[in-house]
């Protein structure tokens, strides 16, 4: 396996209809998340990433306190360019009743309201580009990713795709694909015109009843999709991929934790003999909606690097 894909899961493996399975799961325990391990060539870059981002943030910290100002919060904000991502929503229904899946335009509109508070101290913005409604039974359960993907996708690699179907196979609440290199990587994995193609493939799928007013909850305040577009942005879980030892997540300011925290375990401490409680507050843990209310400075100072150096920054693919 070459690529990662990021999925979020009730329950269970999941294998999707590309082939690619992440690990990580247990069979029968309840997991919101199938995480995918990141390739070791993706650790590498992401931790080179990772580490320049720090670099900026402390040398502006220093300067900050040299010249008495601003606090590190204020100096985090200033820091980073504000940018808006273009969104395209694409629902996946199985017919035009609400219980069909297909949703009204106000619970769309919702969520990306849900998404710009949720990212707004990050400095990054959604605005909905267009919305587009596919009946099809196959798409509406999930089904099919590379056909739905291959009709519906719109935009450039900097814009996000959304993609909400009823349900998702093998109880997913949703998955994502982190950034790439893209031409490099359709250039190893694509060769002979077989293989992934990960600008198709790339954004966000998600079971429709975890927007805002869904019915699954405790996952229907549109979390799903904040947690995922941190995925989209190149953030890993805040337990990276499990144990006290090794990189974590890469992300220097969010403390190491041993495995996913559910429901809503403040004060939970699962690696006692490393500095600072799991922050279970984090976007990218596993807690329950409304348990989650935050990215760590350095994870907002990473998600603008990722997406200039990966996003921004696509050579000889037009598309
Ligand atoms: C889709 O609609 C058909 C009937 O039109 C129904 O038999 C089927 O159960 C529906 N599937 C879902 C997931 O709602
Ligand atoms: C919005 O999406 C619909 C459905 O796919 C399409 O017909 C329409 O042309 C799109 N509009 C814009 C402005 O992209
Ligand atoms: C519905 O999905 C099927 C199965 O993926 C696909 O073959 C078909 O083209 C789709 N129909 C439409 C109208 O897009
Ligand atoms: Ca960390
Ligand atoms: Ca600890
Ligand atoms: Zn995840």
């Amino acid at each position: 396996m070459i690529f990662s894909k990021v999925a979020l899961a009730a329950a269970a493996m999941m294998a999707s209809s590309t082939g690619v399975v992440a690990k990580g799961t247990q069979p029968g325990s309840s997991n919101r998340c199938g995480t995918p391990h990141m390739t070791p060539e993706q650790v590498h870059n992401y931790n080179t990433l990772a580490s320049q981002s720090m670099n900026k943030l402390n040398a502006l910290k220093a300067n900050a306190q040299k010249t008495g100002g601003s606090s590190i919060q204020k100096v985090e904000i200033e820091d980073l360019q504000e940018k808006e991502i273009k969104i395209y929503v694409h629902v996946l229904a199985n017919g035009t009743k609400v219980e069909d899946g297909y949703l009204e335009e106000s619970q769309i509109h919702e969520q990306i309201s849900v998404l710009n508070a949720d990212f707004s101290s990050a400095k990054l913005s959604f605005r909905l580009q267009n919305i587009s409604y596919t009946i099809n039974s196959t798409w509406a359960v999930g089904d099919d990713e590379e056909g739905f993907k291959s009709h519906l996708r719109k935009g450039e690699y900097t814009d996000l795709n959304l993609y909400f179907p009823i349900t998702l196979p093998d109880s997913l609440l949703g998955y994502a694909y982190f950034p790439v290199f893209l031409s490099q990587d359709q250039a190893f994995n694509n060769p002979d015109g077989t293989g992934q193609d990960m600008f198709t493939l790339d954004g966000v799928v998600i079971r429709s009843d975890t927007l805002p007013f869904g019915t699954f909850a405790p996952f229907n305040l549109g979390r799903t999709a904040t947690h995922e577009i941190g995925h989209w942005f190149g953030l890993d879980h805040t337990f990276g991929s499990g144990g006290c030892e090794g990189k974590g997540d890469m992300i220097s300011d969010t403390p190491v934790e041993a495995s996913p925290a559910y429901g809503c375990q403040v004060g939970r401490d699962s690696c006692p003999n490393q500095e600072g409680l799991d922050a279970v507050h984090n976007f990218m843990d596993y807690s329950d909606d409304d348990c989650l209310t935050e990215f760590s400075p350095l994870q907002k100072a990473y998600m603008h690097s990722a997406y200039e150096t990966y996003r921004q920054n696509v050579y000889g693919v037009k598309k």
